[in-house]
């Protein structure tokens, strides 16, 4: 019988308001991929609502990951996401050096914020750190926001037609040497999409737009791709 991959998913635990773990793990599951989750804090609600509870859980990060070198696990993929202080960096880094083979890779969704703004927990400190983990990932799935603040535009600025998503695209690459996914195109009436750039190319993806904004729409569509590479896709595929 073939050995269920899994993966490690160092992310928030969120309680009310879908996004992070509590949306990725059911998914990858459903792509019959373990997901084993490294809670980097735990929160009541997620950060857009008006009030939640937020426990940083940096202090207890490396007796928890302790288990996993014990156990001498294997990760078929090594995914981050929301973090929960600027030390957690050095936490993942460490991860990553100790689970990273040359059989699995490191996805890196960057999140720091949406719509031009940051989310109310992350700092500029901690945007500058998240520079340098970028930096160690395989595969980036930035939104525009995030994309800006990697390439040190303004935060509010974002791709206004093709060529200019194009240029984004490869100007992520060629800074930070992943293949880039970038979420969050929106220059086109009516229609919001992603663009994908991997070493087939770049190629832009736009679909109909649904006039409502949902927290953790980037978490699904990482998921998503993340357990479509496991199961064999290239990333173009993935990410369509
Ligand atoms: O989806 C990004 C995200 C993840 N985790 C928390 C968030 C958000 C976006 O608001 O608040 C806790």
């Amino acid at each position: 019988m073939e050995k269920q991959k899994k993966i490690a998913l160092i992310n928030d635990l969120t309680g009310f308001g879908r996004c992070s773990t509590a949306v990725m793990a059911p998914i990858v599951s459903a792509m019959k991929i373990q997901a084993v989750a490294v809670p980097t804090a735990i929160l009541s609600a997620h950060t857009q609502f008006p009030t939640y509870y937020f426990d940083d859980y940096t202090d207890r990060m490396k007796e928890y990951i302790q288990t996993y070198k014990d156990l001498k696990l294997d990760f078929d993929a090594i995914s981050t996401g929301f973090l929960g202080s600027e030390q957690q960096v050095d936490i993942v880094l460490d991860f990553i050096r100790h689970f990273k083979t040359d059989r699995n890779f490191v996805i890196v969704d960057p999140v720091m914020g949406d719509y031009g703004k940051l989310y109310r927990t992350y700092t500029k400190e901690m945007c500058d750190k998240m520079k340098e983990l970028v930096h160690y990932a395989d595969i980036i799935t930035p939104n525009t926001t995030e994309a800006a603040i990697l390439l040190d535009r303004d935060p509010a600025s974002a791709p206004q037609n093709e060529t200019e998503a194009q240029e984004w695209l490869h100007a992520l690459h060629s800074r930070y040497g992943a293949q880039v996914v970038l979420t969050g195109l929106d220059y086109e009436p009516g229609k919001v999409g992603s663009g994908c750039l991997s070493a087939d190319g770049g190629t832009i993806s736009l679909h109909e737009r649904i006039a409502q904004y949902y927290p953790g729409t980037g978490d699904l569509f990482a998921a998503v791709v993340l357990g479509a590479l496991l199961n064999g896709r290239a990333l173009a595929d993935a990410c369509a």
